[in-house]
């Protein structure tokens, strides 16, 4: 609301009032600044024109110069989709409606994992809410729109300086029609380890009010009692739970016995007792092949009859559309895909190569393939304009190594990229193959996060140190390990299929502290009325229920996040070559701040350097002339 303090109250500033009227008119002394968030925005402007982008840019290719086109296609209200009937029937009704029925059905992951696997998850919201009414009108027989949790929820506040549940309300108003799901870590919620039992019900509570569907909760070493917890909570909270089994392994190979078919049907048999909607097998590494996925998928479907079942997979040796196909004849009822052009390699495999080998089949997803290229037309030029962090940069190809070191989607990506940026680009199969020699130090694990990061520090470890799985067993007691790696050991993140390698385990722990059983029951619960006393002393009196769990979930992040908005105003209203590159001198451009608050912006000029080492960058803002100063630091 427009703020009626002393300094814009016209009765107060034409003395047309006497005494009595500053008594009953207490809101004068508001004396909060105006948010000026236009020139803060200039301010952020000024700095990026100066000092390059402020999150962090891995490779020199610019943002693409070119904006993706929405297509047409959005008129009128959107069809009725499953959320229709989620809302109507509840979890139980639309895991019903699903079983029933006739036909494919896909997930779109293209707003949450393909960016997550491709690149670095560093879409952000202004291009995901550009094309969400085209999904909306168009893609309403989707069984749901994955576009939050896993990584998004961190990377939004650290890299994009974007608020994440913002993101979710946004999207949720341009989506009525489309159930949407996360991806929750179970007892870590969308961290990286176990959090107090109330802080993931809260979660989960918040994420549900503000418009989260499907909750797909697995634990990284799928230990029950993690996996059960999370499953709770996303129950209570009201949504739908669809417990997910992390796959490794390979059923069909006989000689790989730790993670047998007997493994997951007995794991599968837990989570149906314990009540979830759907069952979703999650291979994050991308290693079913078509004669595992008969087995598995086959066998499951044998076992539980009335069990939508959903598969997912990333598609990192190019087997992915065969798996899928042979999940669905063997009786999956959904799976997972992105959109073409941010499908493949280690993101998901093809929407447009399942809707096309299905069609005119009992299979028919009845999506209609025109709908899918206009889609992929839409993200393969925002895909450009995230050059800067594309996986393609250094990546040319998918490699069927995965199916050995199985290193799931996202992490194939970064551990290749950071090879590469260390300049060890020819080492990244030594890296991979250090990778398989720390899985099997670690007692081989579900690799996931957590555990895959685990894995993978242990790995680096050992090619920064030149160290054999053999010295490495052997110096246990002696070397300093990484500290992911030391505290898998002592239980923080729950007891591995099998329990924990021995001697190993005693050799690095010696005298320190195991956790017994599920971690998360040993922690005291969150305190959240303290939490958001702290930040309303911190951050000013406007904190809401969504801040608070952002700073249950990464105290540090958010609060850096705060700052930054305070300073640099709503970064996420700029478009995304703007908020990476900056504009060019001269060139004109808009900014909504909110809805018809249109703000119009015109790059003038940059000063010199001043003996304060800074620059006057000179902008129009509405006509007007204005600058900021920048301090120059490159
Ligand atoms: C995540 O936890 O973010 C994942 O995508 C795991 O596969
Ligand atoms: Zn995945």
């Amino acid at each position: 609301p427009f703020l009626q303090n002393v300094f814009n109250n016209h009765q107060f500033l034409h003395s047309t009032v006497d005494t009595q009227f500053i008594d009953e008119n207490q809101e004068l002394f508001n004396l909060k600044p105006t948010q000026n968030r236009a020139q803060k925005l200039l301010h952020y402007l000024g700095h990026v024109m100066v000092n390059g982008p402020t999150t962090p840019i891995p490779v020199k290719a610019k943002p693409s110069s070119i904006d993706p086109v929405i297509p047409p296609g959005t008129m009128g209200d959107p069809p009725i989709g499953f959320r229709d009937v989620l809302l109507r029937d509840g979890p139980e009704g639309f895991a019903k409606a699903v079983r029933a029925h006739q036909g494919l059905l896909l997930m779109d992951t293209t707003f949450r994992d393909a960016h997550q696997s491709l690149l670095a998850t560093r879409v952000r919201t202004h291009d995901l809410k550009k094309i969400s009414p085209f999904v909306s009108h168009n893609f309403s027989n989707l069984y749901s729109l994955e576009n939050w949790g896993g990584a998004t929820f961190d990377v939004a506040m650290r890299f994009l300086s974007e608020c994440p549940w913002k993101r979710l309300q946004e999207l949720r108003a341009l989506v009525p029609n489309v159930p949407f799901q996360m991806l929750l870590r179970g007892a870590n919620a969308v961290g990286y380890t176990n959090y107090p039992d109330n802080a993931v019900f809260k979660f989960c509570e918040v994420a549900k009010e503000n418009g989260m569907d499907v909750f797909r909760v697995f634990d990284s070493l799928n230990y029950l009692p993690n996996m059960l917890l999370g499953m709770e909570a996303a129950g209570a909270a009201g949504g739908v739970v669809e417990a997910a089994i992390s796959y490794t392994g390979d059923v069909s190979d006989p000689m790989r016995q730790k993670y047998s078919l007997d493994y997951y049907m007995n794991l599968a048999d837990e989570l149906v007792k314990a009540g979830t909607h759907i069952l979703c097998i999650k291979d994050m590494a991308g290693l079913l092949k078509p004669q595992s996925s008969k087995l598995l998928i086959g066998s499951l479907r044998d076992r539980f009859p009335d069990m939508p079942i959903h598969v997912h997979t990333h598609d990192t040796a190019g087997a992915g559309v065969a798996a899928m196909l042979a999940c669905a004849e063997a009786g999956a009822d959904v799976v997972d895909v992105a959109v073409d052009s941010m499908a493949g390699m280690t993101s998901q495999p093809s929407m447009g190569a399942m809707v096309a080998c299905t069609k005119g089949t009992e299979l028919d997803t009845g999506i209609a393939l025109e709908k899918v290229f206009d889609y992929s037309e839409y993200w393969e030029v925002a895909r450009g304009l995230y050059a800067p962090f594309d996986c393609t940069a250094t990546m040319k190809s998918g490699n069927a190594d995965v199916y050995e070191n199985e290193i799931p989607g996202g992490q194939y990506t970064n551990l290749h990229f950071q090879a590469h940026s260390m300049g060890l680009g020819n080492k990244f199969k030594e890296v991979k193959k250090a990778y398989v020699e720390a899985n099997k130090l670690l007692g081989d694990l579900i690799k996931v996060t957590p555990s895959s990061k685990i894995v993978g520090d242990l790995a680096q470890f050992m090619v920064q140190n030149n160290l054999t799985r053999a010295e490495v067993e052997e110096r246990a007691d002696e070397l300093s390990f990484p500290l992911s790696v030391v505290e898998f050991l002592q239980g923080y993140i729950g007891i591995p299929h099998g329990g924990f390698p021995e001697p190993f385990r005693s050799k690095v722990l010696k005298s320190l502290t195991r956790i017994e059983g599920r971690p998360g029951a040993s922690l005291p619960p969150m305190d959240f009325k303290a939490l958001e006393r702290g930040l309303q002393a911190a951050h000013g009196e406007d904190i809401t229920p969504e801040d608070v769990m952002s700073a249950a979930m990464y105290p540090k992040v958010f609060q850096e996040f705060k700052d930054f908005t305070a300073n640099f105003g709503p970064v996420d209203c700029l478009s995304t070559r703007l908020f990476l590159d900056g504009p060019k001198i001269a060139e004109e451009f808009e900014v909504e701040l909110e809805r018809g608050k249109i703000l119009h912006i015109k790059a003038l000029a940059l000063g010199d350097l001043n003996k304060a080492g800074q620059r006057e960058v000179f902008f129009e803002l509405n006509g007007q002339l204005r600058s900021v100063l920048v301090k120059d630091t490159v």
